[in-house]
């Protein structure tokens, strides 16, 4: 059963994709699944055309590094013209209604003057993404729920006009993973692309300065080390981090450490040593461009082969070609 994830180069990754994501796909991940750097869905805001390259590298490399199956990782501008290709016959199976009601496009264009065509149509592009791989489930959090459902109608629509080409998609809910929040402000989750990154730890930060940003960690005044997540929000993001870190339960990690400074100093050795050989792997990989290269270049591969098929037939029923 194929299943789909991806991870957008908005940003370096940060520990909450390592330990929500990235940490599962190379555990539980086959090399049947497809996991890609989406960074065509990065240009969708404003975007800078080199950071964004070595964004996708750097993503890539961390992927790699973590232990994510080699032959299931792929950069999704690598299938650029199929993409291209699917996604307008795709834009021609939905309707303007459908793609502006999408709440992550009403959420991310509020307030602003000038919005991308694209972030309009790019849940269109995922459906595209989804539907030329053949992909059956695709985990995702409440935030994308919407989109999948987009995927799953437009699949069936076109079917039905057409003649019978996509397999139908299905949201299926991630296996229970940790929810890093910001350190600086434990009510917002952690994000790649957060203004201020004193409370983002990256994984490829250095053990000082993971160590730095974890002792500055927002806490509270109460004192007790318990895992009380409403009441204390702090403290149970950083217990959440340690018992990710070591595998245990949080409330399991809150009572074999004392006070709020133990607890800094244990998560931030945990982190450290949790990321130590990823990031090292990483560099490795990132100062070997060859040996990334061949990893890109077979995902490629191996993608478009997937696809091949599907994507034909796509534009032969639909009076292309
Ligand atoms: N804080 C988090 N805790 C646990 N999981 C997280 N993920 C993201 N943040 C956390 C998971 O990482 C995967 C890839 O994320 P994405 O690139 O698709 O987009 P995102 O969720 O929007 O990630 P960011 O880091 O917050 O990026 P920006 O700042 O650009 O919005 C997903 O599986 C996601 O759930």
């Amino acid at each position: 059963m194929t299943r789909l994830s991806a991870i957008t180069p908005s940003g370096s990754v940060q520990l909450g994709n390592y330990l929500g994501a990235i940490r599962q796909w190379a555990a539980e991940g086959t090399d049947e699944d497809v996991y890609f750097i989406s960074d065509l869905h990065a240009m969708t805001t404003s975007h800078n055309p080199s950071r964004l390259r070595a964004l996708t590298r750097e993503q890539l490399a961390v992927l790699v590094a973590t232990g994510v199956d080699p032959r299931s990782v792929s950069v999704q501008s690598d299938l650029v013209r199929e993409l291209g290709a699917l996604t307008w016959v795709l834009e021609c199976t939905c309707t303007y209604g459908e793609a502006a009601r999408m709440i992550q496009f009403k959420e991310k264009s509020k307030g602003r003057s000038s919005v991308r065509l694209s972030l309009l149509t790019y849940p269109v592009l995922m459906a595209a993404d989804i539907l030329l791989q053949g992909a059956r489930e695709v985990p995702v959090g409440d935030d994308q729920r919407q989109h999948v459902e987009l995927a799953r109608a437009l699949a069936r629509r076109f079917n039905g006009t057409y003649g019978e080409v996509f397999a139908m998609p299905k949201a299926v809910v991630p296996p229970t993973a940790a929810r890093v929040r910001d350190l600086a402000d434990p009510t917002r989750k952690m994000a790649k692309s957060a203004k201020d990154s004193a409370g983002t730890v990256f994984v490829l930060d250095s053990p000082d300065l993971v160590r730095r940003k974890v002792r500055r960690a927002v806490t509270d005044d109460l004192g007790v080390v318990r895992y009380a997540p409403e009441e204390q929000p702090g403290v149970a993001n950083l217990l959440e981090v340690l018992a990710a870190c070591v595998r245990k339960a949080p409330e399991e990690v809150a009572e074999s450490v004392k006070g709020y400074a133990e607890l800094k100093e244990v998560t931030a050795e945990a982190v450290v040593e949790e990321l130590r050989p990823v990031r090292e792997r990483t560099r490795e990989l990132l100062d070997d461009p060859a040996e990334l290269d061949r990893v890109r270049r077979h995902g490629a591969e191996r993608s478009r082969e997937r696809s091949r098929h599907r994507l034909d037939a796509a534009l032969r029923v639909s009076g292309l070609g």
